[in-house]
């Protein structure tokens, strides 16, 4: 088995950041387990565009607030404890309210290789 934490992942290469997220990929692509597990910060009174066009993605939030603007749908409201679900790989945008960052914790399916951040379309490439 394989055990890691959030501490040590902080530390190397795992850990991305942009300007409205930083993102620590604690499993890869390369662990060879069909899905990729991140805990990553969505910084306060920032707005992404997301767009996975490759990927599914579940998000659950462990703290901070916000809110998920589905195109051609409506607007969710995020608070700890909630799941979302992309599972038509929706386009959105991504809110953290002012005040404080939002924690979530991220599963992707295919999983992620480590290199990824968006393009201008919010979408991630997918390596092979
Ligand atoms: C919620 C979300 O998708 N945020 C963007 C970063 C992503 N979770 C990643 O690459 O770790």
């Amino acid at each position: 088995m394989i055990l890691r934490t959030l501490e040590e992942c902080k530390k190397t290469q795992r850990r991305v950041e942009t300007k409205n997220w930083e993102s620590v990929r604690l499993l890869l692509k390369e662990d060879k387990m069909g899905f990729s597990f991140h805990i990553t910060t969505i910084f306060e009174g920032t707005e992404t565009h997301i767009h996975y066009k490759n990927h599914l993605e579940s998000v659950y939030c462990i703290s901070g607030e916000g809110e998920i603007e589905v195109f051609s749908d409506k607007t969710y409201p995020i608070k700890p404890g909630t799941l979302y679900i992309l599972n038509q790989h929706d386009e959105h945008l991504l809110r953290a309210f002012k005040g404080q960052d939002m924690v979530m914790a991220c599963v992707f399916n295919p999983p992620i290789t480590g290199m990824e951040t968006h393009d201008e379309n919010g979408v991630y490439p997918l390596f092979d």
